[in-house]
């Protein structure tokens, strides 16, 4: 299997993360990409090619004009300011207030844009999201000619929704991958997200429509992040309704209870019958892994691979979460290896 991955991911290295009322190092960082890719090259997955020149016009099927230009000009607005940190919103339009007003403010239009805080904006930040959509963009259109293909994308995209940042996400990767398929030919897309988190972002930008499944495996949001988004009575709206399907899962669930919700949306795929299969993987449903609450182990993610293989449907694997770097490669490579069997 190819992988399509850039090296200017780097460009987005923001040093701090609000985590436990402390600034910490983020746990999604730049050394992720080094442990995958050692692993793909240690174990001869495939070559690992560098993105194409993209007509990047299509981020606009998914994203606002608006959230776009606030990406672009939020750093040199930040600093502007002379505050001394990285950019992290500090107010909200929350329930008791006007939810629809755009402030010019950099700190309003911080809370309006941001979903989860955890995600600090700094130099580069616009840069390093946009070479992520490169990748994966690249990856879609390589597609045609093979039948799966690996988006190493940094940073990830799932919680990003039309006008929302967050959850180290900025532009949803996935979805504008789906909206390309489209463009050229594809009618129907299933959009499978086996990272631990709930892809709230892609839920939400394809919640009315029916030409885009959505399913999501993730951690009950009663008990994990992103906690506002990702119940089982979210089924989508209008021509959507019936097209978003979730499974929550309680703390500690292991591979075996696990493996049962992918052998039901393994099903939906089945019955839904798209001409594309689209997985976010994360491998943040690890047992080590520090910030989630999983229990699957090093071994189980062959199976995972291996199951979503049977399909036979064109498959493209865009990178989403993963934080236990030390097992980082061993875990993503094993899905794609078990897929490969
Ligand atoms: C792409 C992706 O996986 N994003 C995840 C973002 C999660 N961010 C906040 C998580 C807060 C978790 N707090 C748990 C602390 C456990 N010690
Ligand atoms: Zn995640």
């Amino acid at each position: 299997m190819k992988t399509i991955y850039s090296k200017n991911h780097v460009l987005h290295n923001s040093l701090t993360e609000l985590s436990g009322g402390k600034l910490v190092k983020p746990y999604e960082c730049p050394e992720r990409m080094d442990h995958i890719l050692k692993e793909i090259s240690r174990r001869e997955l495939g070559s690992i090619l560098a993105p194409t020149s993209q007509d990047l016009n299509i981020i606009y099927k998914v994203h606002d004009k608006q959230y776009v230009k606030f990406l672009e000009s939020a750093w040199s607005e930040w600093t502007k300011e002379n505050f001394k940190g990285e950019a992290i919103p500090t107010v909200w339009p929350s329930r008791s207030m006007n939810s629809k007003n755009i402030p010019n403010n950099i700190e309003g239009k911080l809370g309006y844009y941001c979903l989860a805080n955890e995600t600090s904006i700094s130099e580069g930040t616009i840069e390093g999201a946009y070479e992520s959509i490169k990748v994966v963009l690249t990856a879609a259109d390589m597609l045609e000619n093979e039948n799966s293909i690996f988006a190493l994308c940094r940073p990830p995209g799932h919680h990003a929704s039309t006008d929302q940042y967050g959850g180290y996400c900025f532009f949803n990767n996935i979805a504008i991958a789906a909206e390309k398929l489209l463009e050229k030919g594809a009618k129907k897309i299933f959009i499978l997200d086996i990272d631990f988190h709930h892809g709230n972002g892609t839920q939400e930008i394809f919640y009315k429509r029916s030409d885009v499944f959505f399913a999501s495996i993730h951690g009950n949001p009663n008990d994990a992040f992103p906690h506002f988004l990702g119940y089982k009575n979210e089924k989508g709206i209008h021509e959507g309704l019936g097209f978003n399907l979730n499974y929550p899962l309680p703390i500690g669930t292991s591979y075996a209870e696990w493996t049962k919700c992918l052998d039901d949306s393994i099903n939906k795929v089945k019955i839904f019958n798209p001409d594309a299969l689209l997985i976010s993987m994360g491998v943040d449903t690890f047992e080590n892994d520090p910030i989630s609450f999983f229990k699957l182990k090093s071994d189980d993610f062959f199976d995972v691979g291996r199951k979503i293989s049977h399909l036979k449907i064109p498959t493209l694997f865009v990178m989403e979460g993963g934080y236990a770097i030390k097992e980082i490669g061993k875990n993503t490579v094993n899905i794609l290896k078990g897929f490969e069997e």
